[in-house]
């Protein structure tokens, strides 16, 4: 009898354990793109076809080495919509003797995998997703003795276990752990950047393209052009583009943004590593080699491995830590409607449209654009931390809820009560100023705090703090904040406050 092995469109990896010690001649591999999942949120048409896409190559790849191959397609006739329906038909017709699948990206799914045992009647076998570099045990033994989570002190760990720059007697590369003060430097002006990759079309991405034009377009985002690595090589070279040609300035100018430079020096690494063309280890491993060789400095490779082995291992140990609790979080109460500029609607505020224009024909901003742009933007408002949760799973071509969620409700919102971030990351518009070109093609003065002129993000940072101050007041880590607020005198303090309800009036109207 044959054994299904069952893989998710985020699990496009040779080495996944649910391929471990397949039988080529007994064995059937399959693979569906679903509706339920293409639905479930609106995601953004490139993501869509860069996962059919890649979906498709992978089958393609592993039928060529001889493996079968039972490969749904979204507008086959006899698609039921679900991976539910699709195993339920699949276990009809070809009578496996068991399925083995490897855990999910996402609580709910791993849920409904549960419940396929007793639904089928035949052995479910959940196998870990040895691609993550720390497993579940590990993560919770490590959080187990620790009265505050920081993940500085995890990351150590990770480059201790890896032997990650570091040097005998288990001391890091350079003396320090950590090289982040070096890594924030504003934009140079006229600065330029190494033009990316693009990647031809095959046969099969047109394809995809042409489906996902009929069904998705009306999601919000671009479809076309559309130039992402669809294959494991392809994305190779990626990687290998960035390490030689970005990655020495990735330090420098991490938290820097350009108008037009949606790029910048980072890796948009991170679709392919999450959909599972590249391995964690081997790019911390490429990154070292880029130093190593005197090709990078420490400061950028440090910056990057730390992004790597550090934040999204540590954000994927609290997800399934903490789920499904998680989830449900909202310790700022955060309930205001999101407004359509997130959906491309005209705001007057550039930085917003900024990142929402490159969030709209990319399907990627980077992360300081997510994290003090639309990020602070929502949690200064306190937009529905559900909402954005939605927003930021279905935009971003590399959005799945295990990292998409500790990083939107934890780090941007501070909707877990500071589990993620030890403190709110608000900021008034001084900061988009210093780190962007954005505020000289703006409305709005990033100096004016009160006014027709005023930028938007200056009240709204302090409105924000003295809703909530009964939470920040005591917060060690912003001791002069709210001592800078008290220093103001009470008719400065009324003013900041009309004006900040004057923003909100006008997001909620659509004029801001
Ligand atoms: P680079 O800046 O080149 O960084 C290198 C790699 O480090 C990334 O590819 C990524 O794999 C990893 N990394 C960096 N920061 C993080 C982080 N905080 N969490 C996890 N991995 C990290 N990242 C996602 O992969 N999926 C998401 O859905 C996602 N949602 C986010 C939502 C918000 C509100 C914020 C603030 C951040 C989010 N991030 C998410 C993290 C980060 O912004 C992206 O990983 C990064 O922008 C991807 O672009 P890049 O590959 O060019 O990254
Ligand atoms: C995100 C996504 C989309 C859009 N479509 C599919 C699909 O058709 N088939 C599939 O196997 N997976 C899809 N996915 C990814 C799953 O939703 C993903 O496995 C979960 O988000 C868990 O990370
Ligand atoms: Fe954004 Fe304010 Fe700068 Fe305008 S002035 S770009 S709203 S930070």
């Amino acid at each position: 009898m044959t054994v299904l092995r069952l893989i998710l469109a985020d699990q496009l990896s040779e080495s996944i354990t649910s391929l471990q010690g397949i039988n080529k001649k007994r064995d059937t591999i399959m693979l569906c793109e679903v509706m339920e999942e293409a639905s479930c949120v609106p995601h953004h048409p490139k993501k869509i076809a860069f996962l059919f896409s890649a979906m498709r190559h992978f089958a393609a790849e592993l039928e060529s080495s001889g493996l079968r191959v039972r490969y749904v397609k979204l507008n086959d006739s006899k698609n039921t919509g679900s991976f539910t329906g699709e195993l339920k038909r699949a276990v009809q017709e070809l009578k496996p003797s068991n399925v083995v699948v490897t855990e999910p990206g996402e609580y709910r799914l791993l849920e409904m995998m549960k419940a396929w045992q007793k639904t089928f009647d035949i052995p479910v076998e959940i196998l870990p997703d040895k691609r993550f570099l720390a497993t579940h045990a590990e993560f919770a033994a490590w959080v187990k003795d620790k009265k505050q989570l920081r993940m500085e002190f995890f990351y150590r760990e990770m480059r201790r276990k890896y032997g990650l720059l570091i040097e005998p007697g288990d001391k890091p590369t350079g003396g320090e752990w950590n090289y982040d003060k070096e890594n924030r430097k504003p934009p140079k002006s006229g600065m330029t950047v190494p033009l990316r990759m693009s990647h031809q079309k095959s046969i099969i991405t047109n394809e995809v393209l042409t489906l996902v034009k009929e069904r998705f377009s009306h999601h919000f985002g671009t479809l076309e052009p559309f130039q992402y690595a669809v294959t494991r090589k392809q994305a190779l070279m990626e990687l290998e583009h960035f390490a030689t040609h970005l990655l020495p300035n990735f330090g420098d100018y991490q938290d820097a943004m350009v108008a037009g430079e949606p790029y910048l020096y980072h890796s948009l690494i991170s679709s392919y590593l999450n959909a599972g063309l590249l391995l964690p280890l081997e790019i911390c491993q490429q990154a070292e080699v880029a130093y190593r060789t005197g090709k990078a400095p420490l400061n950028a490779v440090e910056g990057f491995i730390r992004q790597v082995l550090g934040w999204r291992e540590y954000i994927r140990g609290i997800y399934w830590h903490l789920m499904p609790e998680y989830g449900e979080r909202n310790s700022l109460d955060a309930t205001r409607p999101l407004p359509e500029f997130y959906w491309g609607a005209p705001t007057h505020m550039f930085c917003m449209a900024e990142s929402v224009r490159h969030t709209r024909d990319h399907a990627y901003s980077h992360h300081i654009q997510r994290l003090m742009v639309t990020g602070n933007f929502a949690l200064l408002t306190g937009l529905d931390v559900k909402a954005v949760q939605t927003w930021y799973l279905a935009v971003y071509s590399d959005a799945y809820e295990w990292v998409e969620m500790p990083n939107t409700l934890g780090m941007a919102l501070f909707g877990d009560g500071g589990v993620v971030a030890s403190k709110p990351y608000a900021a008034s518009g001084k900061y988009i100023h210093r780190m962007s070109n954005y505020c000289e093609k703006c409305k709005y003065d990033p100096d004016e705090m009160t006014g027709e002129k005023a930028c938007p993000f200056n009240a709204l940072y302090w409105d924000f703090l003295v809703r909530n101050e009964d939470k920040f007041r005591g917060n060690q880590r912003m001791p002069y904040v709210f001592s800078t607020w008290d220093k103001f005198t009470p008719e400065k303090k009324r003013a900041i406050r009309t004006q900040a309800a004057l923003s909100l009036q006008k997001m909620a109207e659509g004029t801001l």
